[in-house]
């Protein structure tokens, strides 16, 4: 086989059993007969090698085949920047502009968690016209950054992969007790309800429901409860009813209140803090202020103390005939280049697959109708990335584990099948800290809630990002159990976001959208599939073939387009 492209070096090497260094393929790339190279260089490797490095391919060429080799580096990597990146059709500036911009919508409640607004996206000015169009500038509070440069570090090319460091919190996986028994029901409200309440228990001088109802009317009272539910009064206000392991209470929220915009926003069964004054009867609170746990204002993200970048993409998607195995060959191809040096981590937050028997008349759609050949197939796509990347990914609801969260991550059968790049495989959600950098991955499912459940303003598929920020507010990727969510009763809420994590990592609606709220970067990744027929009955136009980058040392984004 014609070895042209890195990719096709990749392949080859996985074929055979090796992943590879990037630099490693990089020469193997430069050298005058690749296909020669690479047998030399799987000869000299010693025989328990998992991995083919810089010395093995070095050792195959002589002295003056590498100074040749070195040369034509750059060569190579102009070459599958071209070959790999470049788009079927000119890039549609209009897609990446709608897509990766949010809006700036000010941000006047002080409640409200404040709307990001990036630097309206830039097109490269240094790259050839028919390279992958890039909007750059991180998005933060209200103010604009200027883009900061994301040149490749040249010292940061040849990193030893033992300088990379991957740590996992809060996975299920392998930990699983749910017996589905109601009992387990039980344990996991009052788990979310103790972590939740700790968040707002320093803030309000708060009382038990039980112990509410006997204090005397008109008495200071404040509550920390699970919203149990949420009614409108004949004339027009709330009732907000909380529920603690006492008991419950109901608490009124007049409709001129400055705090009533708020009750829009609750979702049930999500944890918040009322102050107010009990009425007369000591029958209900009149609520002056309300609280969620929140991420605080003054939160300091962590970053890498080197550049190094991470690509954030989801809802890959093999096995559908939407899946875009041309954007994605682009993707991969790119990955090879020395612009994509920096990219040591790929993170893929769910639906690796379209799985089967997901949707209604899915199976009208698919281009591959096994499940576990799906699987293979995807695996085939993963070894077009390259060997020396980090990959770290979660399931989803169209992967095959069980649909209710938190899933625990693949069986060992589905392991085994996706071994060959050795993925790191956690469960959903899970927080993956990476050089420091702690990263929530979460598939999403809980946002299609949040976006039908809230105003448009609020959450919207145009703007799932401003989604997003709402559940790191509620301190819960999942607050509302039922609908479209499913909740595995466990002894313990794997769904609460107990530590603020430093950059938030979604996909499931397949639309790119990016922002800061109290300085976490919420990054929802677009997909790899095309429009399906069920998207365009219902207009869900996705954003397909988009990359996000983000630079580890500076949290700052670089949306990339491969379609
Ligand atoms: O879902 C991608 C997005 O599309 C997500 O917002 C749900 C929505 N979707 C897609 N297909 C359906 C059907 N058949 N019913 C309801 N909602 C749907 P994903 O699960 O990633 O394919
Ligand atoms: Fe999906
Ligand atoms: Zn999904």
């Amino acid at each position: 086989m014609p070895l042209e492209t890195p990719a096709r070096i990749v392949r080859e090497l996985a074929r055979r059993g090796y992943n590879a260094e990037r630099e490693a393929v990089t020469l193997l790339a430069g050298a005058p007969d690749p296909a020669a190279a690479l047998d030399a260089a799987v000869e000299a490797a010693p025989d328990d090698a998992l991995r083919l490095t810089v010395a093995h391919v070095r050792t195959t060429l002589d002295a003056d085949d590498v100074a040749d080799a070195a040369d034509d580096v750059a060569d190579a990597a102009d070459d599958v920047t071209a070959a790999g990146s470049t788009p079927a059709g000119p890039p549609s500036s209009e897609t990446t502009s709608d897509s990766s911009s949010p809006d700036s919508t000010p941000d006047t409640s002080t409640e409200h968690p404040s709307v990001s607004t990036p630097a309206s996206p830039t097109q490269s000015g240094t790259q050839a016209p028919d390279v992958p169009v890039e909007t750059k500038g991180s998005a933060t509070d209200g103010t604009e950054e200027s883009p900061s440069s994301t040149d490749p570090d040249p010292d940061a090319g040849g990193v030893d992969a033992l300088d990379r460091t991957v740590d996992v919190a809060g996975d299920v996986t392998g930990r699983s007790t749910g017996t589905g028994e109601y009992g387990d029901f039980v344990s996991v409200f009052r788990d979310r309800y103790e972590k939740l309440s700790g968040k707002l228990r320093g803030r309000v001088n708060h009382r038990p429901a039980s112990a509410i109802a006997d204090m005397p009317g008109g008495s200071d009272a404040a509550m920390i409860g699970l919203v149990n539910d949420v009614r409108s009064s004949a004339n027009g206000h709330w009732i907000v009813e909380l529920e603690d392991t006492t008991g419950t209470f109901p608490c009124l929220i007049t409709k001129d209140r400055d705090i009533a915009p708020l009750v829009d926003e609750l979702l049930l069964d999500e944890c918040v803090a009322v102050e107010g004054t009990l009425s007369d009867d000591a029958g209900i609170v009149f609520v002056d202020a309300l609280h969620f746990p929140d991420v605080p204002r003054t939160y300091k993200p962590s970053t890498a103390d080197r550049h190094v970048q991470a690509a954030l993409i989801s809802d890959v998607h093999v096995g559908s005939q939407e899946f875009m195995a041309d954007a994605w060959g682009r993707f991969a191809d790119w990955l090879h280049t020395e612009e994509a040096a920096a990219v040591e981590y790929l993170l893929i937050a769910g639906d690796m697959v379209e799985g089967v028997g997901v949707y209604p008349d899915q199976d009208e759609e698919l281009d591959i109708v096994d499940i576990y050949d799906q699987y293979d197939r995807f695996s085939e796509h993963l070894k077009d990335v390259p060997g020396d990347l980090e990959i770290v990914m979660i399931p989803g609801n169209h992967d095959a584990v069980r649909l209710a969260e938190p899933q625990p991550g693949f069986d060992e059968e589905l392991r085994e099948i996706m071994s060959a790049h050795d993925p790191r495989i956690v469960g959903n959600p899970a927080t993956v800290t990476v050089e420091g950098v702690s990263i929530l991955m979460y598939h999403g499912v809980s946002l299609d809630e949040v976006i039908a459940e809230l105003p448009e303003e609020k959450a919207s598929y145009d703007h799932p990002h401003r989604a997003m920020y709402h559940l790191l507010k509620k301190r819960h990727v999942a607050p509302k159990y039922g609908g479209h969510m499913r909740l595995a009763p466990e002894e313990r809420d794997y769904l609460v976001i107990e530590d603020v994590p430093d950059i938030f990592h979604t996909g499931h609606v397949h639309k790119l959208g990016y922002g800061k709220y109290h300085n976490v970067l919420a990054v929802n990744s677009g997909c790899w599939q095309a429009q399906t027929a069920f998207q365009k009955s219902v207009n869900i136009d996705p954003d397909a073939g988009f990359a996000p980058i983000v630079d580890l040392d500076t949290l700052d984004l670089t949306v990339r387009k491969f379609a």
